[in-house]
């Protein structure tokens, strides 16, 4: 290995021992980037690769909130703008108990490279909270956005830092945190939030498009393949906002998701999420706040397996849509032992580094990286920036295009750059050196600070 690369991989590894998901992030980037670092020996110089493991800016606030019965709560608030070189700092805010700086450290290492893919003037960024939604009624959401915000509004802006969701934030948590924000500021200000509702400044496509986007990749891959998504299988993880835009996605292109999972274990339909009902349901079980999967099984009659995951299912295809590390060695081995012959990412980091390295060995397997397949939402995000700022609203038709436009360029990136670099066709170094490239020169163009 490039010997510049591997001692700031050696200074990450011992400075963040504690925080091994950021770690294992900036491995996963670095060990794609051996060709680019060997071209550019200026980098070392500047020292780019310590400046951009480096968060620009990190904060914790408290959160303190009432729950229905006055009692009050206290829980961790976090903002990490990881790299703003190209654009207002990007990403969204994840509120699940098990949130750390860690992991808000490689969301945001994640997003600066994903959202450089997209082409669009964002950076990178990523937000949260060890806040359980789960179980909790709306109105103690409300109070625990307005809470949350009421610390964040003075640390983001239109032109600083735009939040959005993630995990546990969907469109209700925002229209909390956006009415906040504009409560405390007392202003209207345009473009500060995105997956905003579309009655006061949200994109029309923004709920569907990290789904739709991801089976956009998808159609690129398999058309490069010689095959059609007409009559396929996938089998994916999640039921949340991202799965619910793959199977709406999926159905209507003639492709069927036949399982979802949760943590309370998965189903699996045979005859697919591929009806009108079957998919709304999904935002149905969101909207609950119970968390649970097997309420799927319970109302449609199809089969559950608690506490195990989906991927000893037969299928043409995995879409890992859940959260990190969902597949590791044991369930690489079986996806591939059942013949699954494309493995699309679509949550930020899906896939362990060892259970990444095993797939993308497997002859005739197709390994696609989540930064490039997932960029779909943040992209919509940036149009609903535009939108917002030019004060005007576009159709669902014109949005959808758009996005279209975009994933078609983003894979191509990833199979031009990996090809430019000598790799083949390899589109995880692919999208890791185009996005790489572009942070890079943006960051050499600005000087050293
Ligand atoms: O992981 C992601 O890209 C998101 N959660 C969406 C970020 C955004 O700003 O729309």
């Amino acid at each position: 290995m490039n010997a510049y690369l591997e001692r700031v991989l050696n200074h990450v590894r011992a400075k963040y021992a504690a925080e091994p998901e950021f770690v294992q992030t900036v491995e996963e980037v670095f060990e794609s980037l051996e060709f680019v670092i060997d071209a550019h020996p200026e980098y070392e110089k500047a020292d780019l690769l310590g400046r951009l493991v480096e968060p620009e800016r990190m904060f914790t606030f408290r959160v303190v909130w009432t729950d229905d019965q006055g009692i009050a709560h206290t829980n961790t608030g976090y903002r990490c703008q990881f790299n703003g070189a190209i654009g207002p700092y990007k990403g969204g805010l994840r509120f699940r108990p098990t949130v750390y700086p860690g992991e808000m450290k490689f969301l945001g290492f994640e997003q600066t490279f994903k959202n450089a893919l997209t082409g669009l003037p964002i950076g990178g960024a990523k937000g949260g909270s060890d806040f359980d939604p789960t179980g909790k009624s709306d109105a103690e959401i409300m109070r625990f956005c307005q809470s949350f915000m009421s610390a964040l509004y003075r640390y983001i802006g239109p032109d600083i830092d735009v939040p959005a969701g993630d995990i546990g934030v969907g469109g209700r948590e925002i229209g909390y945190l956006f009415g906040q924000y504009r409560r405390l500021k007392g202003v209207w200000e345009n473009g500060v939030i995105t997956g905003k509702g579309f009655s006061y400044g949200g994109s029309l496509i923004r709920p569907e498009a990290t789904g739709y986007g991801a089976v956009y990749y998808l159609e690129n891959v398999l058309k490069d393949h010689g095959e059609s998504i007409q009559g396929k299988t996938i089998a994916a993880s999640g039921f949340g906002n991202v799965c619910w835009g793959i199977c709406k996605k999926a159905m209507q292109l003639g492709a069927k998701v036949v399982t979802l999972s949760g943590p309370d274990g998965y189903i699996y339909d045979p005859d697919g999420v591929a009806t009108e009902e079957k998919v709304e349901y999904l935002l149905e079980m969101r909207a609950s706040g119970r968390n649970r999967v097997q309420d799927y099984a319970d109302k449609f009659g199809v089969q559950f397996f608690p506490g195990e995951k989906p991927w000893g299912v037969k299928a043409d295809i995995a879409m890992p849509a859940a959260m990190q590390n969902d597949v590791k060695m044991d369930s690489a081995e079986k996806l591939v032992a059942n013949g699954v012959k494309y493995y699309i990412e679509v949550a930020n980091m899906p896939t362990t580094n060892d259970a990444l390295a095993y797939l993308r060995k497997q002859e005739g397997f197709v390994v696609a990286p989540s930064k490039a397949v997932n960029a779909g939402g943040v992209a919509v995000s940036a149009l609903e920036m535009s939108q917002n700022s030019e004060r005007l609203v576009w159709s669902a038709e014109e949005v959808d295009e758009k996005l279209r436009g975009i994933m078609n360029n983003i894979y191509r990136q990833c199979v031009d750059t990996a090809a430019e670099y000598g790799l083949g066709y390899d589109l995880v170094s692919g999208a890791n050196i185009a996005g790489f490239k572009r942070v890079a020169e943006a960051m050499m163009a600005q000087g050293i600070f």
